[in-house]
């Protein structure tokens, strides 16, 4: 038999509120090529960090290999890391940006 009817009474069957929905981090990978000053400004220019920060995640992903610039949903992740990649081939750096799931 059906739980959800035949009793008179509407069964609240899903969640009342919405799903956070899933989260991707924008992280940055290390080269030997690009340099320093142009990875800080691109954290400065695409993620709104000051120059503190951008330097320091700058050093982070020098020294350890990536570092997270950022936590978006899907659509801006993708947008935001694709924007990264074309404006470092567009002045010749082969700077990598990529996403993965989760916050
Ligand atoms: N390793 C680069 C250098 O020594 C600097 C660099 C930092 C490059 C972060 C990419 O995502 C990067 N010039």
């Amino acid at each position: 038999t059906d739980p959800d009817i035949g009793h008179g009474v509407a069964v609240q069957e899903s969640e009342p509120t919405l799903k956070k929905p899933p989260m991707f981090r924008v992280v940055l990978l290390n080269d030997d090529y690009t340099p320093m000053e142009f990875v800080v400004e691109v954290l400065e220019d695409f993620f709104y960090m000051d120059r503190q920060q951008a330097t320091q995640v700058m050093l982070t992903v020098h020294t350890q290999g990536k570092g997270v610039c950022g936590i978006f949903t899907r659509d801006i992740a993708e947008t935001k890391a694709a924007m990264v990649n074309q404006y470092a081939r567009d002045n010749g750096h082969p700077l990598l940006a990529e996403t993965e799931e989760g916050g």
